[in-house]
């Protein structure tokens, strides 16, 4: 098989999220391996490096005609690839998302013809859980996928319910995700400080977008169905508004417990602060806050939904979805008995490093796009 490096075009959602984040270290990753990686999207994805080596962002402008009903962003994406794509000779475009990613790959490749890039589709939840069930948008999933070169979806669980959703006649791969913690800039004590957490508190951290899946509801729940309620400290590290559950937070007197802020993007100036990680999300095709908490040793607290049993394992408290008196229970144990929290947060770090290191991952996409390109 062949080892030149490649030229790899990246689309994904800029913001703070999931796969946004996942194909932004992966691209860095990429690029430290050797490859040259290009990055599509309507904004700079926001932990891009652009100072690091044989990296590129284009900027996607929306577009904008006063003949459309909406501003459309496909067929711009589309055009910006094939001209990239062409130009410098991509051998791949590897979109995460469908919807509108691969589709704009899929038209990209169209109009490159003869030597376009080959598309690998990366599905990260949303294109199976809640555009494949909407006829609108289900048969272009269906013919973006079938005209991938390759599928990876981000968990087992994922996959099975991508094959469920949609009729495919392929393959599908499951690479999961990675991180890379980078080292924190302050202590512990400092950032306890700053949050004003004292010694004994125990702080508990939740991070996510605070989509209406995340159950933002649910988790002030565990919190205040706590019996160590008085000594529990939640932090939200949100990549939305928390304005929609202000009222819910006087309504349980948790007010004095909850720190929020906002578009923290640097995960790592708040995690080693941390005694547990928290999620209550309803759908999760993997969990990539789940994981970045097991790699700072924190234990985690979760449902057992989508992807979740397959990044924790055994490492973590897992609860049928809504039993909020099991998860505010193991939140209890973990407040009472910091060696049980210690010993299971160290058994997350383990396997997160076992299974989940850029060391284990990266090479996994490497060899999708060798073999699609062979
Ligand atoms: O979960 C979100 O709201 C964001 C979304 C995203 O696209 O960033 O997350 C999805 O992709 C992540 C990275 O693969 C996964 O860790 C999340 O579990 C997945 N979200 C859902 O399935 C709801």
């Amino acid at each position: 098989m062949e080892t030149r490096p490649l030229k790899i075009g990246i689309t994904c959602f800029p913001l703070i999220g999931g796969s946004g984040i996942l194909a932004t270290a992966l691209g860095a990753e990429l690029a430290t391996r050797g490859h040259t990686v290009h990055f599509f999207s309507y904004a700079k994805p926001v932990r891009l490096d652009l100072s690091t080596p044989r990296i590129f962002f284009h900027e996607v402008a929306v577009g904008e005609s006063s003949l459309f009903p909406c501003p459309d962003y496909t067929l711009p994406l589309a055009v910006k690839m094939a001209e990239i794509g062409r130009a410098q000779g991509l051998d791949v475009f590897h979109v995460h998302y469908a919807v509108p990613h691969a589709i704009a790959a899929f038209l990209a490749t169209e109009m490159i013809g003869e030597r376009a890039p080959k598309i690998v589709t990366t599905l990260h939840g949303t294109d199976t859980t809640l555009l494949g069930p909407n006829p609108q948008y289900r048969a272009a999933i269906e013919h973006a996928l079938n005209h991938s070169d390759a599928v990876t979806t981000v968990s087992e669980s994922l996959r099975r319910q991508t094959q469920e959703m949609f009729q495919l006649a392929r393959e599908i791969q499951v690479v999961p995700n990675f991180f890379t913690p980078t080292p924190p800039t302050k202590s512990r004590a400092e950032i306890r400080r700053e949050l004003g957490i004292s010694d004994n508190e125990f702080l508990v951290v939740h991070m996510s977008n605070l989509r209406p899946v995340k159950r933002i509801d649910l988790l002030l729940r565990v919190i205040a169905a706590s019996s160590r309620r008085d000594r529990i400290r939640l932090l939200v590290l949100a990549g939305g508004p928390f304005s929609p559950y202000e009222s819910l937070l006087d309504e349980l007197k948790l007010r004095q417990q909850v720190i929020v802020r906002e578009q923290a993007a640097t995960v790592e100036d708040y995690l080693p602060a941390a005694d547990a990680g928290l999620y209550t999300s309803e759908k999760e095709s993997f969990g990539l806050s789940i994981l970045e908490t097991m790699f700072f040793g924190k234990p985690v607290v979760a449902f057992r939904i989508g992807g979740i049993p397959e990044v924790v394992g055994d490492a973590a408290y897992l609860h049928e979805f809504e039993d909020i008196a099991g998860m505010a229970s193991s939140l209890d144990a973990l407040v009472d008995s910091p060696d049980t929290a210690r010993q299971l947060g160290e058994r997350g770090r383990a396997r997160a490093e076992q299974y989940f290191s850029a060391a284990h991952i990266v090479p996994r996409y490497e060899a999708v796009y060798r073999e699609v390109i062979r």
